[in-house]
């Protein structure tokens, strides 16, 4: 062990946390003056904004601090079952309004703060978030653990801590401009470095068969060269309930060994070089959602972080004399997707080569210890290492896959004798275009259970992705449909929807989402009705302040706020909201409608595009010259305004939701696997005009039919078109009003003249269309024909408004928990 007291301590302060700081507002002051004074070095008089919210978070770490020790150490000591939750992002969002949140500071702060000339919403707006996520799939992961928290479950969260996040999105001239996020630049209050707990990552070499005195053959991996993980810790606070539980990112740093050897060959120079090499493995997030590369730096960083947490574990958080035989029945690993895969051949190594346990053993250890969530339906987004890269990186996991392979294929042999091609469609390994491993395939021979993130992409999970594991398994397989936490999406970024709630049924709901239920009698209160439109309207003049600040943008009074907000994909279809605007405004323009008979109406888009990914990025341009014209026709001033504010991310998230009155949830059903946003928007009072797709599909039945704006084909109607063959030209030529949208954009109007700008985005969906947006146009405008009508009766919309608040308690992260800790866990709730 590499840290820890050398002898047992005998006075009693050693085991047990020292007191919390006094819940008043003088004993909150005085705390935060100590820290500005120690921790910052400067006097309140002489401080910065920066130096005043460093303190104020330091401040508040302190309250937690007493709870996270003895979170700890109860958890050790009543040997609970923890949740591993394996995950190479974790889109955080700010961290202080919720550190707040969770200690019932807020008013003691606000008030302390005042009495310090200090403002609390201005020291807050100094926070850069951590972005360690590219969108859906890390946000979850943050839901996750705060409901395990507030839950009172036993959970460490493990991933990375990249020195740069997501990037930071800038236009220019209308096109994205990546710039590196540097969230570490001003200091960042919210970790706990742990140099001293750092693990020795191996990479690379060969291995070798040694027979031991004990007459048995052992396999040892003679590595080439090794990297140190460097744990930091953050605290994951419960709502209101004492318990802090803990998320450790690693961060690379060059070994002693490592450069050492370098030094000594008097290659001053070289030696730096390896320091860069080895750190450079924690450096930054592969910025793709959806359609990983494969990348040999994103190899190095899953298997970077996922061999340090199993080794934290092990050598941390279990008694030293513990049989690990029965490490299932301490830890359960989720594997957040497939990033984390490596870390079956990984537990398979350290229990076969490091503690010599017999290949079934281990196996019969490891396969109790797994669970894998799949997030994705899309074939390019399913994870396949060539066996040249994963061999040359670890040349003993190749090995150990290769075994697990072959034993998995004798008992698909055995399952179905005969059926060789079943067992070849079933191998790990994939031939073509290359030799590679399919990670989703090790993952479910490995998982004890496999879940998909909501009840259609599960259903498709089972039937088209992995039919052949289905049916071999089939009690392998669940359903857990996702779910985002009420906290930070209701109750932090919308303290007037909360206000009202609470009012009417008591505050039981933040932390018991399904009581919205009782808000249902409201949709039919006048009163009511009346202040849930105030709060709308309120919440619209805060994000109009915000966007005026924050990017220029003006904001009309009293327009349909029409809100899409998700990564830029094809599949998600921007391009079909984009169209819809190209429309309206081609048909004003050019005098077939009249303005005065549209509903006036602000579309907000927010959405970032993978670098690498040309007709996404070309359809940021897109939308911008398109917002770029609409907003200076004078014949649509006050009728239809498109923004587009850059780099949307939680921060930003938090600030539109509550103000949105559409929400747009429209991918080619079949392929978003669940969305997220879906649910914060319909918690946050917005109705959604969607496709079956993804948790749409859920949505939609538990508010109503009436209360929710269905187009275009469901999956089986787009899985037939495609077998019949898909042609969008025929669109084009048959519907007028598309016809006149997309030549707009071909004669050049958007792109001053120029009739090739938009060739990649428009000759796509003419000749290609993947996504079918051509196919759903039709229904889709005449979905917001009934939009526009349900809108101009804002009794019946803010009826629909409410209930779909009051519906939507289901999608809160605490039930997905709970689904989990059932059907996947099996473990309960401490306490
Ligand atoms: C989701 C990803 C994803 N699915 C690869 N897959 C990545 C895949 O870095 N990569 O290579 C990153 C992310 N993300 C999303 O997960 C789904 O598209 C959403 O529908 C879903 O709501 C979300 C959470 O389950």
């Amino acid at each position: 062990r590499s840290f820890g007291p050398a002898s047992t301590p005998t006075h009693p302060l050693a085991t047990a946390p020292v007191g919390m700081p006094s819940h008043s507002v003088d004993g909150f002051v005085r705390e935060f003056l100590h820290e500005l004074n120690t921790n910052q070095g400067v006097t309140l008089s002489r401080s910065s904004v920066n130096d005043q919210y460093l303190a104020l978070a330091s401040t508040v770490k302190n309250y937690l601090m007493a709870r996270w020790l003895e979170t700890g150490r109860k958890t050790r000591e009543a040997k609970a079952k923890t949740i591993g939750y394996l995950s190479a992002e974790y889109l955080l969002g700010r961290q202080l309004g919720n550190a707040l949140l969770a200690t019932d500071l807020n008013e003691v702060a606000s008030k302390g703060l005042e009495l310090c000339g200090l403002d609390l919403a201005t020291l807050r707006a100094q926070e850069v978030e951590p972005g360690l996520g590219n969108g859906g799939l890390g946000r979850l992961a943050a839901c996750f653990i705060d409901s395990l928290a507030t839950m009172d479950v036993p959970c460490i969260g493990y991933g990375i801590r990249y020195e740069y996040g997501i990037f930071r999105q800038t236009f220019v001239d209308g096109r994205q401009v990546e710039q590196p996020d540097t969230w570490l630049a001003l200091g960042s209050p919210w970790e706990f470095p742990h140099p001293e707990a750092s693990v020795q990552v191996n990479f690379g070499g060969h291995t070798e068969k040694a027979t031991g005195a004990d007459g048995k053959e052992r396999t040892r991996w003679v590595p080439a060269w090794n990297v140190l993980g460097v744990p930091y810790n953050y605290m994951v606070p419960g709502y209101l309930n004492g318990r802090v539980n803990t998320l450790r990112l690693w961060s690379a740093q060059a070994t002693k060994a490592f450069d050492l050897q370098i030094f000594n060959s008097g290659d001053y120079a070289q030696a730096v070089r390896a320091q860069t090499f080895a750190e450079n493995i924690s450096k930054v997030l592969y910025p793709e959602d959806s359609t990983p590369q494969g990348k040999e730096l994103r190899l190095q960083q899953q298997y970077f972080f996922v061999a340090c947490s199993l080794r934290d574990f092990i050598d941390n958080e279990l008694e030293e004399d513990f049989d690990l035989h029965n490490l299932p029945e301490r830890i359960t690993y989720q594997l957040n997707d497939t990033h984390p895969v490596i870390a079956v051949p990984e537990l398979m190594r350290l229990l076969i080569d490091e503690h010599d346990f017999a290949w079934d053993e281990a196996w019969e250890v490891t396969r109790h210890c797994f669970n894998y969530t799949c997030h994705t339906l899309l074939p390019e987004a399913l994870e396949v290492w060539p066996t040249e890269l994963l061999g040359r990186l670890l040349p003993r996991h190749l090995e150990i896959i290769y075994q697990i392979n072959e034993e998995f294929l004798d008992d698909v042999r055995e399952a179905f004798p005969g059926d060789e091609i079943r067992a070849r469609r079933m191998s790990m390994i994939a031939e073509h275009p290359e030799r590679g491993v399919r990670m989703a395939y090790l993952a479910t021979v490995a998982a004890s259970k496999v879940n998909g993130v909501a009840e259609l992409h599960s259903q498709l999970l089972r039937d088209k992705v992995l039919p052949d594991f289905s049916e071999l398994w089939p009690d392998k397989f669940t359903n857990v449909t996702n779910g985002v936490t009420p906290r930070r999406f209701v109750k932090l970024a919308n303290p007037r929807l909360s206000d009202l709630i609470s009012d009417a049924i008591g505050s039981g709901w933040v932390t018991d989402l399904e009581r919205l239920k009782e808000l249902e009698p409201y949709a039919d209160d006048p009163e009511f009705k009346e202040k849930f439109r105030e709060v709308k309207a309120a919440n619209k003049t805060r994000l109009t302040t915000l966007l005026k600040a924050r990017d220029g943008i003006e904001l009309p009074d009293g327009h349909l706020l029409d809100v899409m907000v998700k990564r830029l994909h094809e599949y998600k279809r921007q391009s079909l909201k984009l169209l819809h605007i190209v429309s309206l405004y081609e048909q004003v323009t050019s005098g077939k409608l009249s303005a005065s008979d549209l509903t006036p109406r602000t579309v907000v888009f927010g959405a970032k595009a993978a670098p690498g990914y040309k007709i996404a990025k070309d359809t940021i341009y897109l939308i911008n010259k398109v917002a770029a014209k609409v907003n200076a026709a004078p014949e649509l001033e006050g009728r239809l305004k498109v923004a587009f504010p850059a780099n949307y991310n939680v921060t930003l998230a938090e600030e539109l939701i509550p103000a949105a009155d559409l929400s747009e949830q429209i991918s080619l059903a079949g392929m978003e696997a669940s969305g997220t946003g879906n649910m914060k928007l319909a918690l946050n009072g917005a109705l959604t005009i969607g496709t079956d797709d993804g948790a749409n599909v859920e949505i939609r039945r538990l508010v109503g039919d009436k209360h929710f704006f269905l187009f275009g084909m469901n999956e089986p109607q787009v899985a037939e078109l495609s077998a019949k063959g898909y042609d969008p030209g025929s669109y084009y030529q048959s519907n007028e009003q598309l016809r006149s949208a997309l030549d707009l954009i071909l004669s050049g109007h958007f792109s001053d003249g120029d009739q090739h700008q938009f060739d990649s985005v428009v000759f796509n969906l003419l000749n290609e269309d993947r996504f079918m947006a051509l196919a759903d146009f039709q229904s889709y405008i005449d979905a917001q024909a009934k939009v526009e009508e349900r809108y101009a009766d804002q009794e019946a919309w803010t009826r629909s408004a409410i209930l779909n608040v009051a519906r939507t308690g289901y999608f809160s992260s605490d039930r997905a928990m709970r689904d989990y800790l059932q059907r996947i866990w099996h473990t309960t709730p401490m306490i």
